[in-house]
């Protein structure tokens, strides 16, 4: 408990704040002279004097306020490393050496920041030392001028120098202002996600992986999944800034030590999560801006994937339109071509080139990931970017809503929306539930979801089903359950056509017998020539008494099909003129209940009846007398014992 208080205490619960900005403008001297800690640990970043990994070092602000701190390299060649720090971060401290002014990487470092959707940041202008106050006004100016079309045009500059101390103070009071208006930019709520941006082993206790904690917490003993390998883990110790701890909350730089796994199962790139939270793909519908200085993009790109820490080649093709144009925003279809990534809906993600352009260095754009489960549409399919529209709003309930409706008669299971859109189980079965209380969609069984005006359309065409039956066989009383079912597209589930069915019943469109369904109040009509054959089948049952013909010879008798005689005794006996026994036999029913009668005197007499004795009872042969014997069993009326029959009770 102690352990778990301090490190809530320390921030974690808090925001992450990242560095960026050109090679040797002195992020990492900024770090050290804010919070005492020397993110460059690596020997060859000291014998080089640059960063190569990140750097991380937790930062106090004063008056409570903590944040994580990730350095990043400012190098060229390590601009995907920069990525995968800023991909976790909520807040920016851009720096420019106010003796260089914006050079080439803080151009590229703002436009990826800028692509990442970050939009709360803090100018640091350092080395002041170096230079006089026209110079940093220049420098001010020339930052300004950068940031203007971003949406961190209204970051303040603070002048600071890392080597005099000068102006730490305010740079300080700049970033706890920023830091306590912000709210945090990555996620919060869903599943928890660990970008992974290292794997080392410790000595005795297997793999330890690190990186910036959003989404959902980790605990110790958790079960959790490696995306995209699926392997599983359990996380046997856990660390916030080097203070072990028992829970890590989103938005904390955190390690965590895991049990069940190998080092070579681990890799910079795999996102750590719980199990069954998410699955990784190899296509997704995005939302794209594509930079002003990136060439014209006609039919499709292939480029360099940066998402998470994760790291593929992939190719952008756009969505509703021929290229991809030079400062335009528009919908794409990402594929990623070697191996799945793991993403959810508001990703960010950079877009890279091959060769470096003078812009934003090899950066072409970037974007927010809209859907990674895409539907098998052609990109010109205006249906697609209609629905990626909506989706592009980002809004629970909406995005709900479209997948349900984009499902069709097929439905989608909660499951599946639940790690498609990412979002809590909760607050997922909450927007599911008020959409169907609204009306929008309706839920089939427990867990799937179906469009209401798909089900609308299917109950349509349930009751146009039994119209035509009813036209065309007005005999029959109404159609089978099964078969209704299977006149509803192949697509549609078996709990979709319950639903259905269930809907019709509920709005009295139809009526439902046991198995027999007809549209409601329809009863089955005789036409002349019926109506007459009928008449002579009763004639015929009443003269044949308890010793009736076999349906085949007596549609041979009337001259008419055995379907038809089926057809028209099934009619006498929902009108309770005939009685179907065992066998296949039509009895009249006044014979049947006179039967009945003799039968119950006997057994009051006799307590017992043989068949010898049925069949002088019934007068006839054994093909009748023994369906009869069955028929007064099923109607309760007696119970075999052995050979004989006996009188049941009650
Ligand atoms: N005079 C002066 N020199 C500074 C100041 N800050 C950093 N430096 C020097 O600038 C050089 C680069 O500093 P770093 O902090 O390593 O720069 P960086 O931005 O982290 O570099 P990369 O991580 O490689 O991109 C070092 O020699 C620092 O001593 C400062 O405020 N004044
Ligand atoms: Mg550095």
């Amino acid at each position: 408990v102690a352990t778990r208080d301090a490190a809530e205490r320390k921030g974690a619960a808090g925001l992450v704040l990242g560095t960026a900005g050109h090679i040797d403008h002195g992020k990492s001297s900024l770090v050290l002279a804010l919070t005492g800690v020397d993110p460059d640990r690596l020997p060859e970043e000291k014998a080089r004097g640059i960063t190569i990994e990140l750097g991380f070092a937790e930062l106090d602000l004063g008056e409570g306020a903590r944040v994580s701190l990730v350095d990043v390299p400012g190098h060229d060649k390590l601009v995907r490393t920069m990525v995968a720090g800023a991909t976790g971060i909520d807040l920016l401290l851009l720096v420019v050496a106010a003796d260089e002014g914006v050079m080439p990487q803080t151009r590229e470092h703002v436009a990826i920041c800028d692509l990442l959707g970050i939009d709360r940041c803090v100018v640091a202008l350092t080395k002041t030392d170096l230079v006089d106050a026209e110079m940093i006004e220049l420098a001010r100016e020339d930052v300004r001028e950068l940031l203007a079309g971003t949406a961190l045009r209204d970051a303040p500059s603070v002048p600071v120098s890392a080597r005099t101390g000068e102006g730490l103070d305010d740079l300080r009071a700049a970033l706890r202002e920023l830091a306590c208006a912000s709210p945090p930019r990555t996620a919060r709520t869903g599943p928890p996600r660990l970008p992974i941006d290292r794997v080392f082993a410790m000595r005795g206790f297997g793999p330890v992986v690190t990186g910036t904690l959003t989404g959902g917490a980790l605990q110790i003993g958790d079960g959790v999944e490696i995306q995209p390998s699926g392997r599983q883990a359990r996380i046997r110790g856990l660390q916030v800034h080097g203070v072990a701890c028992e829970r890590a909350a989103p938005g904390s730089r955190c390690a965590a030590n895991l049990q069940g796994l190998e080092i070579a199962d681990l890799a910079r790139g795999d996102v750590l999560t719980h199990p069954d939270a998410m699955r990784s793909t190899v296509s997704a519908d995005v939302e794209l801006v594509w930079l002003p200085s990136a060439p014209n993009g006609s039919g499709g790109v292939s480029i360099e994937l940066l998402t998470g820490t994760a790291e593929r080649r992939a190719h952008l093709a756009p969505i509703g339109g021929e290229a991809l144009l030079p400062g335009a925003r528009c919908f794409a279809r990402l594929h990623v071509d070697d191996g799945p990534v793991p993403l959810l809906p508001g990703d960010r993600f950079i877009a890279r080139g091959f060769v470096r352009g003078p812009g934003a260095g090899a950066t072409l754009g970037g974007g927010v990931v809209l859907d990674v489960a895409p539907p098998h549409r052609r990109r010109s399919d205006p249906a697609l970017a209609r629905e990626l529209r909506v989706l592009a709003r980002r809004d629970l309930r909406d995005d709900l809503r479209e997948r349900v409706r984009r499902s069709g008669f097929a439905g989608v299971g909660f499951e599946r929306l639940r790690k498609e859109t990412g979002a809590d189980e909760t607050s997922v079965r909450a927007m599911l539930e008020s959409l169907a209380a609204a009306g929008e969609i309706a839920a089939a069984g427990a867990r799937t979801f179906v469009d209401a005006s798909a089900v609308e359309r299917l109950q349509e065409r349930l009751e146009a089903a039994l119209e035509s039956l009813h036209a065309a066989e007005p005999l029959r009383p109404g159609m089978p359950r099964g078969a209704l079912r299977g006149q509803l597209p192949g697509n549609v589930p078996g709990e979709v056509g319950e639903l259905v069915i269930a809907r019709l019943e509920a709005a009295a469109r139809i009526d439902v017998l046991g198995d027999l369904v007809r549209r409601a109040g329809h009863a089955p009509t005789l036409d002349a020539e019926a109506r007459a054959a009928t008449e002579r089948i009763l004639a015929q049952a009443r003269e044949a008494g308890l010793d009736p013909p076999s349906p085949r010879d007596w549609a041979v008798r009337l001259g008419v099909s055995v379907d038809r005689l089926r057809d028209l005794l099934a009619h006498l006996e929902r009108s309770g003129d005939l009685v179907r026994a065992p066998g296949d036999l039509w009895f009249d029913r006044r014979a049947v209940e006179a039967l009945r009668g003799r039968v119950v005197a006997h057994l009051v007499a006799h307590g017992r009846i043989d068949p010898a004795a049925y069949k002088a009872l019934t007068g006839t042969t054994r093909r009748t007398t023994v369906p009869l014997m069955e028929l007064l069993d099923e109607l309760h009326v007696t119970r075999r014992q052995g050979d004989v029959r006996v009188l049941r009770r009650g």
